[in-house]
């Protein structure tokens, strides 16, 4: 069965086939061994499945570093575009085909350096889609170069005595941007809570960024070694229109409910840098979407013809 978007034939989820998980696995991944982005693609993939979600019409889109060779290891489409500048590229595809599910991998760099401008933007235009924002402290792909997420003292090869001024939050930044609809911080070391706000974030109807906290052990292999080891560093963030992950309340011992809708809440935590907090900070589905009021409507290539005379006109001397 199918149904149509405007001019666009769009299928019914699965129909009678049943999406196997390795029917979602594209190119070997070539991140290296212990590396988090292992764990976000598995995540993913479960997602997938689950969702039952149609190769054809899902793309996932990135710009350039490691966590950005995602949407290779994905059988769906993609676009693996310029360093900065996945986000532009996911807003022409969405607001083209709003019918694509559209995911976006991003790494820190990418995402609160050269692609900064792009991210408050999108962050407002509130367009659905799932943002995955992979924050390993560092630029990996180029082997070791400070980013805005890099810790105060952190030494790289670009700043050898240590990174001079502290930290972007990039949590923070996010619930400061007039428009922002959905904000949450999970980690790739706790497989069912990225599992579960992975899954939050694709239910949402609108921008949903999520920060993955990201081992590289490569490059800052003591940057969450003692989250990892002590999970008393963690608090969890528990609400029913949250993330709810029983299982890992019994390790993340620490928990907080608070309720998603608040945002001066949200703000608040976002700002505490006494533990690292997971879960959804904010959610409000009612916020608008440029895709709802910006929808291109299909045309035929006469009709496009026939508009774009019409506004040559408008022009004449
Ligand atoms: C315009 C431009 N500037 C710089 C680069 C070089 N470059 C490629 S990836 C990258 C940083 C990657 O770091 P990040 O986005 O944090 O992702 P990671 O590799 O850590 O996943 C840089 C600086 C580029 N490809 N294009
Ligand atoms: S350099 Fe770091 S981020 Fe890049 S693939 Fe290796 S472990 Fe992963």
């Amino acid at each position: 069965m199918s149904y149509t978007c405007g001019m666009l034939p769009v299928l019914d989820k699965a129909g009678d086939h049943q999406y196997e998980m390795a029917e979602y696995e594209g190119a070997r991944a070539r991140w290296c061994p212990g590396c988090g982005d292992h764990s976000v693609l598995t995540a993913v993939q479960r997602l997938l499945a689950a969702e039952q979600m149609i190769p054809e019409q899902t793309v996932f889109v990135s710009g350039i570093g490691c966590s950005s060779r995602f949407p290779h290891y994905v059988k769906t489409y993609g676009f693996h575009g310029l360093h900065g500048r996945a986000l532009p590229a996911a807003t022409g595809i969405k607001l083209n085909r709003p019918e694509l599910t559209v995911f976006v991998a991003m790494g820190d760099g990418d995402c609160t350096s050269i692609g900064a401008a792009h991210w408050v933007h999108a962050l407002r235009y509130n367009m659905d889609m799932t943002v995955m924002m992979l924050d390993n402290g560092i630029y990996g792909l180029t082997k070791n170069q400070t980013s805005p997420t890099t810790p105060q003292g952190f030494k790289s090869n670009t700043q050898p005595y240590g990174s001079y001024l502290p930290a972007l939050n990039p949590l923070a930044a996010s619930l400061g941007i007039t428009n922002a609809s959905f904000v949450a911080q999970t980690a790739e070391w706790a497989p069912s809570h990225l599992y579960a706000t992975l899954r939050a974030a694709y239910k949402h109807k609108g921008f949903s960024f999520v920060r993955i906290l990201q081992r590289c052990p490569v490059y800052t292999p003591s940057l969450f070694q003692r989250a990892v080891q002590e999970p008393e560093r963690i608090q969890l963030l528990v609400h029913d229109d949250g993330v709810v992950t029983p299982d890992l309340e019994k390790i993340y011992k620490a928990q907080l409910h608070h309720d998603p809708a608040d945002l001066a809440a949200a703000r608040q935590l976002a700002e505490q840098d006494d533990r690292i907090i997971l879960g959804v900070f904010y959610r409000n589905p009612s916020k608008p979407r440029y895709e709802e009021t910006r929808r291109v409507v299909p045309r035929t290539p006469a009709e496009r013809v026939t508009l774009l005379e019409e506004e040559f006109a408008r022009y004449a001397v």
